[in-house]
């Protein structure tokens, strides 16, 4: 728990831009030293999934490998793109990011204080060969929380979450794996895509950022990973953050790391006094209400 939090909210801008195009970028959310020492345990996590360089290189990556339900013992190419789900109780260096001072602040801005992590990834997409036999292909265009696209009544659907990605490596030149997205098209349920069924939608942006940015988005936004074309692997890391009744999207293994967390973290990593505290939670399961209510006054905190 942060008074130094209350220094990084939401700006009026920042809500607008969140508003009407879905996203919003934060540079120098992270200093320097901290982008190093995340990147030492991003490069030891991908150590550990990743077969070493000159044994298996297959050419260029796929687009997406997601490889939680990789048979375990499969190794990934050394080109092939690391997308890593639930990283976040895997080293403690990740817990200071679900409360940074920078960005957490703008979570509750957003979201309210009835809110906690639903999902973690962290992605490393090395450089991939050039391979001029590959035919071009639309990017993956997704919108985030599968089912609840299709599930979930209304145009557009609710938000119920958002993701703050946290670039470790530089993406300021294109080609670099850069995170596309189409502005404003988070209050589109469906997407239009050109008729010649490989290009991408009008009016993407390739958002280019310097290490140490953190790029917040609208679950609804309309958004793909690329191809890594540069020599640079990009390295970043992904918190989902939505409303404690929805079901998180990871395993969640962070028990170990429960009895070191203060009670907000403890919050955002999912605790509750049970089933009912997160639909209809009593002050016990909240205590970034209680916190925000001693510092702001109860009457400034939404019921
Ligand atoms: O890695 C990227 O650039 C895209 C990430 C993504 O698709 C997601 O967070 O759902």
């Amino acid at each position: 728990m942060d008074a130094g939090w209350f220094n990084h909210c939401l700006s009026d801008d920042e809500r607008l831009e969140f508003e009407e195009n879905g996203f919003f970028i934060v540079e120098d959310a992270l200093p320097p030293e901290m982008v190093d020492n995340l990147i030492a345990v991003v490069d030891r996590l991908d150590a550990l999934y990743r077969a070493p360089v000159g044994t298996q290189d297959t050419g260029p990556s796929p687009s997406s490998v997601i490889n939680p339900n990789r048979p375990p013992g499969k190794l990934l190419a050394p080109r092939e793109r690391l997308n890593l789900s639930d990283f976040v109780g895997k080293d403690e260096i990740f817990l200071e990011l679900l409360d940074w001072h920078k960005t957490f602040p703008k979570v509750w801005d957003l979201l309210g204080w009835n809110i906690q992590l639903y999902h973690s990834h962290l992605t490393v997409t090395p450089p991939s060969l050039p391979d001029e036999t590959e035919a071009p292909k639309r990017f993956g265009w997704h919108q985030d929380s599968g089912r609840l696209n299709l599930e979930l009544e209304g145009n557009p659907r609710p938000r119920v979450s958002l993701k703050v990605g946290f670039f470790l490596t530089d993406t300021r030149t294109p080609g670099c794996a850069n995170f596309y997205i189409v502005p404003g098209s988070h209050l589109k349920n469906e997407l239009e895509y050109p008729a010649d069924g490989v290009s991408n939608p009008d009016g993407t942006l390739e958002v280019r950022v310097p290490p140490g940015t953190a790029v917040f988005f609208d679950r609804r936004l309309w958004h793909a990973a690329s191809p890594n074309h540069s020599d640079i692997t990009r390295k970043v890391l992904f918190y989902g953050y939505g409303y404690r009744w929805l079901r998180p999207r990871d395993d969640m293994t962070v028990s170990h790391f429960m009895d070191q967390c203060d009670p907000i973290r403890q919050q955002l990593l999912g605790a509750s006094t049970g089933g009912y505290g997160y639909t209809s939670p009593r002050d016990e399961d909240v205590p970034l209400k209680t916190w925000l209510s001693g510092h702001l006054g109860a009457e400034a905190v939404a019921p």
